[in-house]
C-alpha cells in the first residue's frame, strides 16, 4: 500500500486555525459547500492557504499544523473519498519528495493544490466529452442529485445534438436536484424536474435512453457510493434495459476501499427530513448516500474513457501509480 493511505492523521494538540480555514470546514460540514468535486477542491485550496498562513520556521510544527487541518477537514463528510483524495494529493507530494524545510513545504503544498484543482476541473471536461458521445439527436436522459460532471455531460450533449431532453429528480431531502434543473435550464436544456419516486415510471413512459449520475466514492470492486436513491434508479434502469452510467473522475476512486461494506455512509439529522416535534414517538433515519453494485452499472466514465465497473481495480492501479508514482 502507498504510504499516503496509511498516514496517521492526528490532532496532537489544540490547534488554532485562521478564520477562513474554519469557515471552509464549517461550510463543508453544513453543506454550503457541497458536491464531491467541490468539497475536494475547497479542502485542497484551504490547505494551500493554511500552508501560506504558517508564519513560523519550524518544519515539524508546520507539518503538524497542516495535518491537524487535514484531520479537521476529513471529519466533515465521511463518505466522499474525493475529500480524502483532495487532501492526500495536496499534502503527499512534499513527503514523497523528502521536503524538509518550511519554504519548500509551502511551495510544494501550494503547487500540489493548483495541480489537483486544475486536473479535477479538466477531468470534468474530458468526461463530458466521452459521456456526451454516448448520446445522439433526440436522446432523453435522467439524472439524480446534483453532479457537476453529470450536468456538464448533459449540457455538452445538448450543444452537440438536437432534441436532447433531461429529467432531474428533486433529490430529497436536500433537493440538490433543484440546482441541477436550474443549471440544465440555464444551459438551454429541455429539462423536467420529477419527484424521486417517479424515476422508474418516467424512465419507462418517457423513453429515457440513458441515466447519468456522479459519484462520491468508487470502491475497488466497482461499487459506487452516491446520493441516496441512486441504487434504486440503477435497479430500475437495469430492469428496463436502460444504460446506467456513473461519471467518475480519478479522485472519486478509493484504492483502500475494497467493497461497499467498507464505505462509511453518512447519516445526517432528522430535521433534514421533517420537523421531529410534529411526529411524536417517530424515529428518523437519514442516510444520505447508498451503494450501487458493479453489476447494475453499465460503465464508469472516467477522464480516460469508459471502463466496466468490474475493472476498477486495474484502472486504479494504472492511474494512481502513474499520477502518484508509486506501486500499489
Ligand atoms: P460532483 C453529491 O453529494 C452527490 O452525491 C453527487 O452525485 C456527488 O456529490 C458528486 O458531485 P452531496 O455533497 O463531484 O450533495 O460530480 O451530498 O459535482
Amino acid at each position: 500500500m502507498p504510504y499516503i493511505y496509511t498516514s496517521d492523521w492526528h490532532v496532537t494538540k489544540e490547534t488554532v486555525f485562521p478564520k477562513a480555514f474554519s469557515e471552509t470546514v464549517d461550510g463543508i460540514r453544513e453543506m454550503r459547500i457541497r458536491g464531491a468535486g467541490r468539497i475536494a477542491r475547497s479542502a485542497s485550496k484551504a490547505l494551500a492557504a493554511l500552508a501560506e498562513s504558517y508564519g513560523g520556521s519550524d518544519f515539524s510544527e508546520m507539518a503538524e499544523f497542516l495535518h491537524d487541518g487535514a484531520k479537521l477537514l476529513l471529519s466533515t463528510r465521511p463518505t466522499a473519498v474525493s475529500l480524502k483524495n483532495g487532501i492526500l494529493f495536496t499534502l503527499a507530494g512534499a513527503k514523497e519528495d523528502g521536503v524538509k524545510n518550511v519554504g519548500d513545504y509551502r511551495k510544494s503544498v501550494v503547487g500540489a493544490s493548483e495541480w489537483f484543482c486544475e486536473k479535477s476541473v479538466s477531468a470534468i471536461d474530458a468526461i463530458a466529452k466521452h459521456g456526451s458521445g454516448l448520446l445522439c439527436d433526440g436522446s432523453t436522459v435522467l439524472t439524480h442529485c446534483n453532479s457537476s460532471v453529470a450536468v456538464s455531460t448533459i449540457a455538452r450533449a445538448n450543444e452537440m445534438y438536437d432534441g436532447i431532453r433531461a429529467f432531474a429528480t428533486e433529490t430529497r431531502p436536500w433537493n440538490q436536484g433543484h440546482i441541477t434543473a436550474r443549471e440544465l435550464a440555464s444551459s438551454g436544456v429541455d429539462v423536467n424536474m420529477i419527484v424521486d419516486s417517479a424515476a422508474r415510471h418516467i424512465m419507462e413512459r418517457e423513453g429515457v435512453d440513458a441515466v447519468f449520475v456522479g459519484a462520491d466514492t468508487i470502491c475497488m470492486d466497482g461499487t459506487v457510493a452516491n446520493k441516496v436513491g441512486t441504487s434504486q434508479i440503477a435497479l430500475a434502469a437495469m430492469d428496463l434495459g436502460i444504460p446506467f452510467y456513473v461519471c467518475g473522475e480519478f479522485y472519486k476512486f478509493s484504492p483502500d476501499i475494497k467493497s461497499g461494506s467498507y464505505v462509511v455512509v453518512e447519516e445526517r439529522g432528522a430535521s433534514e427530513i421533517a420537523d421531529p416535534f410534529k411526529f411524536p414517538g417517530v424515529k428518523f433515519k437519514n442516510p444520505v448516500f447508498d451503494l450501487t453494485p458493479a453489476r447494475n452499472i453499465t460503465s464508469i466514465i472516467t477522464e480516460d474513457g469508459a471502463i466496466r465497473a468490474e475493472k476498477v481495480a486495474g484502472f486504479v492501479k494504472r492511474k494512481f501509480s502513474r499520477v502518484m508514482g508509486f506501486e500499489m
